[in-house]
């Protein structure tokens, strides 16, 4: 479990560090008191020392000065994590960033903090739920407006709410099989059981509204890819190069020269989207190129949106390989060679499971080409999200889980007499719920959440 940790206090720059800037906010959290710090400033800190207000100082280390600062005092427990917290902020530069550190870790006693570790304390702190701390991790990776909103709207605690509601609901029907068990005497086998029934259709109901926002498809709308597959050959590194308007992606008349996936961001209307480029599929004794094409078929069932190109006078036997993927667009490419229109026919022929197609020249594509494509690729996201998807995976997966699990328990309420299998049944149920709503939360789920923050966070 990565996040055993002292309790020392912890050190980082929360702005990021990377580059050089005008100002970087470094923050320090888990000292015990103000006067602990207080060799490093010109201001008096164990003076009164108004929290939440911005003080102007500067920063020393044995009388030399360091930087001039601004400071900020959050008093723990009214903090973001709970504990005492300073936020400095400082001039950008990178190296001034790291000398500032330094100067923390080496003489007062901090250490630099692990990613995700300011808020995990948080969450430990009961400041912030698990479901508040998915949402902050969404709110900071994410691509778009809706993605950000889903964030925002996890943070604020709204999901969380609609999860406490189906926990309640669960609680209630938990209590109606216990009443079932131990009181049906007291209130009338009958009454006992239309509670009991009564309780169990509120609670699917719920389920049934949950699981209408969990996407069928497994597409990861959180970093949408667009995947441009096909043969060695097809053009798509130039249309990767094309719709990047860079010469990013070697484009050769040599087969197989793209041996691995390429990635990179591209913007259309406000999202963002991760551009691949793909190794063409093709069988090799070359143990590399091979690599590349198993990384490329599995991109294939990755991509949220899927370009097929075919280029007809290169086709091979792999390219029974897209047979079984579901294609947005496909195109014929090298539409301005002789024999263009003969070679697809023949392609088509041969491959009646295409549908339908487009053609074009990659060498010299018509100006509204890269506008259809985007186009293309933005209506089909606007239309996946319309419906207020559940974005982010584990919760997706438990609320299916949890659903199918729901629907066995529901056939064997009306069938099973034995009210001990139906108790079994329901732990499981109320596992999947508590999980949901971040009452219990296994070491794994916490390290996948937390490894996903940045240092600083
Ligand atoms: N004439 C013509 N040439 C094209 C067209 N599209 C691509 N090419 C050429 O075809 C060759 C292969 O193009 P690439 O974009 O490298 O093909 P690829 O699919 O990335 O190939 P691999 O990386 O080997 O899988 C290059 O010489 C391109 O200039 C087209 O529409 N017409
Ligand atoms: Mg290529």
């Amino acid at each position: 479990m990565i996040f055993l940790y002292s309790d020392d206090p912890i050190v980082a720059c929360s702005s990021g560090s990377q580059a050089n800037a005008a100002i970087a906010v470094i923050r320090i959290s888990g000292f015990e008191s103000l006067s602990s710090l207080n060799n490093f400033f010109q201001l008096d800190l164990s003076g009164p020392i108004e929290p939440r207000r911005v003080y102007y100082t500067k920063l020393v280390l044995q009388g030399h000065f360091i930087d001039d600062v601004c400071l900020t005092y959050f008093a723990g427990p009214r903090s973001y994590n709970g504990e005492n917290i300073l936020e400095l902020s400082v001039h950008g530069n990178t190296l001034n960033i790291d000398r500032i550190l330094t100067l923390f870790t080496t003489h007062a006693g901090c250490r630099i903090a692990q990613p995700g570790e300011f808020t995990y304390r948080a969450l430990r702190n009961k400041k912030l739920t698990l479901s508040q701390v998915e949402g902050l991790d969404l709110f900071l990776n994410a691509n778009s407006n809706f993605a950000l909103d889903q964030g925002l709207s996890l943070l604020s605690g709204n999901l969380h709410d609609v999860y406490q509601e189906l926990y309640d609901l669960f609680l209630l029907h938990k209590s109606s099989l216990e009443l079932l068990i131990d009181f049906s005497e007291d209130i009338g086998e009958e009454a006992a059981r239309n509670y009991f029934l009564e309780s169990l259709s509120r609670l699917s109901h719920k389920f049934v509204s949950l699981e209408k926002r969990v996407l069928p498809l497994d597409h990861n709308l959180i970093c949408p890819e667009v995947v441009i597959s096909g043969l060695p050959n097809a053009g798509k590194s130039s249309l990767f190069n094309f719709l990047l308007s860079d010469d990013r992606a070697i484009v050769s008349p040599v087969p197989g020269t793209t041996r691995d996936f390429l990635g990179e961001m591209i913007f259309i209307d406000g999202i963002k989207f991760r551009l691949v480029d793909t190794a063409g599929i093709r069988e090799s004794d070359d143990l590399i190129e091979n690599e590349g094409v198993k990384r490329s078929k599995k991109k294939l069932t990755e991509g949220f949106f899927s370009i097929l190109l075919i280029n007809p006078f290169e086709m091979l036997p792999t390219f029974e390989t897209f047979r079984s993927s579901h294609f947005d667009l496909i195109f014929f490419t090298h539409r301005d060679l002789p024999g263009f229109d003969e070679a697809v026919a023949s392609v088509i022929t041969s491959h009646p499971w295409l549908g339908p197609t487009g053609a074009i020249d990659l060498n010299f594509p018509p100006a509204d080409f890269e506008i259809s494509i985007n186009q293309k690729i933005n209506e089909k996201y606007l239309r996946l999200v319309q419906d207020k998807p559940i974005l982010l995976s584990r919760h997706r997966e438990l609320i299916l889980t949890a659903s199918l699990k729901i629907k066995e328990y529901q056939i064997l309420a009306v069938s099973e007499t034995d009210v001990g299998v139906l108790s079994q049944e329901l732990s499981f149920l109320g596992h999947c719920v508590s999980e949901l709503l971040g009452i219990v939360s296994p070491d794994q789920v916490l390290n996948s959440i937390f490894s996903n923050f940045c240092i600083g966070k």
